[in-house]
């Protein structure tokens, strides 16, 4: 087996079954299909709880497959300032930076300004979303017809807040660290990985959302995400993610006919929390006041 880029010798020499089964995860696949109708994927991934898939065949024509680079973004948005995290889903420290410094630190870890980072995962970025700010990126992707997202019936202003407040471009080193989480909102969401691998943890949708910090390893199973692979993730999904090299993914949450109803529901009863959550509305974010109200908004996790 030829080495993958960010992959330890050690990795390389055992089959990925047996990872899982060495690691005390369940051995489980993702299917990996090239592309797929919007009635199949409906009714083979979306059904109740669905299952998670991976679609190969739908990035190969994306400009973003070639253009997308740490340069690329450097030179067109390296003023924009953002917050990196120490773990996203939980984070416990935030920082803002300019777009520039934080790819210098993916650059070169011991940067001066980044360095202190309490957990020996690495600074990530893990609220970018610079697709109203920047509407050019929108051109460079084309989202599968087959997710049937009904978000893109949005018009001016409103989509412009749906590509602020659900669209991300998570950039980071390897090593960065996404906790397992559900998605907010009972929203599906897709995660297109344009450059480096990932591994994704995944397990099924829970009845009781707090006995997510009852969850071990043995609930989950692992599937790793390829540059020019689309994972789709169903509603309420519990997704964590580890990156192995730099990396860059592009990801959006939708709705459609599959979870509209849990949508509505969870908006209904979350109306404050939603208007609270300043990841939802384009207002400048304190990071002190960010990560009390993420920690706030996520009991039990940890
Ligand atoms: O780190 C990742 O790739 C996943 C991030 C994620 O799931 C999230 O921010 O909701
Ligand atoms: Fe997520």
């Amino acid at each position: 087996m030829r080495a993958r880029e960010g992959q330890t010798a050690d990795e390389t020499a055992v089959p990925a079954e047996e990872l899982c089964i060495r690691r005390g995860l369940r051995d489980v696949r993702v299917d990996r299909v090239t592309s797929i109708s919007r009635e199949d994927l409906a009714s083979s991934y979306l059904e109740g709880d669905g299952r998670p898939v991976i679609l190969t065949g739908v990035m190969q024509q994306w400009p973003a497959m070639t253009k997308w680079n740490f340069d690329f973004f450097r030179e067109k948005y390296g003023e924009d300032v953002v917050l990196v995290a120490d773990k996203l889903a939980g984070a416990t420290e935030i920082k803002e930076t300019h777009l520039s410094t934080y790819l210098d630190y993916i650059e070169d870890k011991r940067h001066t300004w980044l360095k202190h980072c309490e957990l020996d995962t690495p600074w990530y970025l893990g609220f970018y979303k610079p697709l109203a700010m920047h509407p050019e990126l929108m051109e460079d992707f084309t989202e599968p017809e087959c997710l049937d997202n009904w978000c893109r019936y949005l018009e001016g202003e409103m989509a412009d807040w749906y590509r602020m407040g659900f669209g991300w471009i998570f950039i980071g080193p390897g090593g960065t660290y996404t906790r397992p989480h559900p998605d907010l909102f009972a929203t599906h969401a897709w995660l297109a990985q344009l450059v480096g691998r990932k591994t994704y943890f995944l397990s099924e949708p829970l009845d009781d959302p707090q006995r997510i910090s009852t969850l071990t390893e043995k609930d989950f199973f692992q599937v790793d995400l390829e540059p020019g692979e689309f994972l789709l993730l169903p509603a309420n999904w519990i997704h964590g993610a580890v990156s192995h090299a730099p990396s860059i993914t592009l990801s959006f949450n939708f709705v459609n006919q599959r979870n509209f109803s849990r949508f509505m529901k969870t908006i209904c009863r979350d109306a404050d929390r939603w208007r609270s959550m300043t990841r939802f509305v384009g207002e400048k974010v304190d990071p002190a006041k960010m990560t009390a109200e993420l920690s706030a908004f996520a009991p039990g996790r940890k």
